[in-house]
């Protein structure tokens, strides 16, 4: 049966995590709320009181009988069934760690334009945001990335990806985390990235897959924008 994945149907948001590893497994998915009437569903499940595990927010991925929420569960879920993610415990448990790093770093990406409330619009917290995007500029992505540098090094000196000698979903969420980097903050990017020679080439062997090149020149892939996470904001790329 093919999996259902609820999410916006006009953003990649974290939702895009979720596509990229179906993509990458070929598994057949229905992007519901991308389909007539799907919103509807969507909200449906959300305001039910009938689910027995309901999910506090989209992404949630409907496999079977079973709804699953959190981008990290969900990539959990699909990673063991797909072989996305080692099989033994000690490798599972380090790539879900992983996982939960990108989302803290994802989480930052998204307080810089909402750091005083997702309730707010942007305009409406733009110089508080400029404040954010100074720091997360200058100290946090380059701590993350650098980060992300070290594990591959770790992994060994001509090691493609970041647990191990197999792809994993982490490796598709670092790619995703560098295009919406790049995409939010083209100008700090290309200063912090000179640094980060196996981040990049990560991105780049993502980029190269046979099944990711596919999706990436579909129309299921949707353009980065200004109601995402990964938002191209031109003063918060310059804040100083
Ligand atoms: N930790 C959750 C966060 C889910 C989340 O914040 N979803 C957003 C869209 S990316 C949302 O719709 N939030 C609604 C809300 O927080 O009220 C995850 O990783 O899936």
């Amino acid at each position: 049966m093919p999996y259902e994945l609820y999410y916006w149907p006009d953003i990649q948001g974290r939702g895009e995590f979720v596509r990229l590893a179906l993509e990458e497994a070929g598994a057949p998915y229905a992007d519901v709320a991308r389909k007539k009437s799907g919103m509807i569903k969507l909200e449906r499940i959300l305001e039910s009181e009938r689910v027995k595990h309901p999910p506090f927010a989209p992404p949630f991925l409907k496999a079977g009988s079973r709804i699953i929420a959190q981008t990290a569960n969900i990539l959990q879920f699909i990673g063991a069934r797909h072989g996305l993610a080692p099989k033994n415990e000690e490798g599972r448990l380090w790539v879900h760690q992983l996982q939960l790093t990108i989302a803290d770093l994802v989480a930052e990406a998204h307080d810089v334009h909402h750091p005083v409330s997702a309730g707010l619009y942007y305009k409406d917290q733009k110089r508080e945001a400029k404040r954010a995007a100074k720091h997360f500029l200058a100290e946090r992505i380059p701590k993350f990335l650098t980060y992300f540098e070290a594990v591959l090094m770790r992994n060994g000196r001509n090691a493609t990806y970041l647990a191990g000698a197999r792809l994993s979903y982490a490796d598709l969420s670092l790619f995703q985390v560098v295009e919406g980097l790049r995409y939010a903050f083209p100008r700090a990017m290309r200063r912090t990235e000179a640094k980060l020679p196996r981040v990049v080439g990560l991105r780049n062997h993502i980029t190269a897959r046979p099944r990711i090149a596919t999706y990436l020149a579909s129309d299921r892939r949707i353009p980065f924008n200004e109601n995402g996470i990964f938002r191209h904001y031109l003063e918060l790329d310059r804040a100083r």
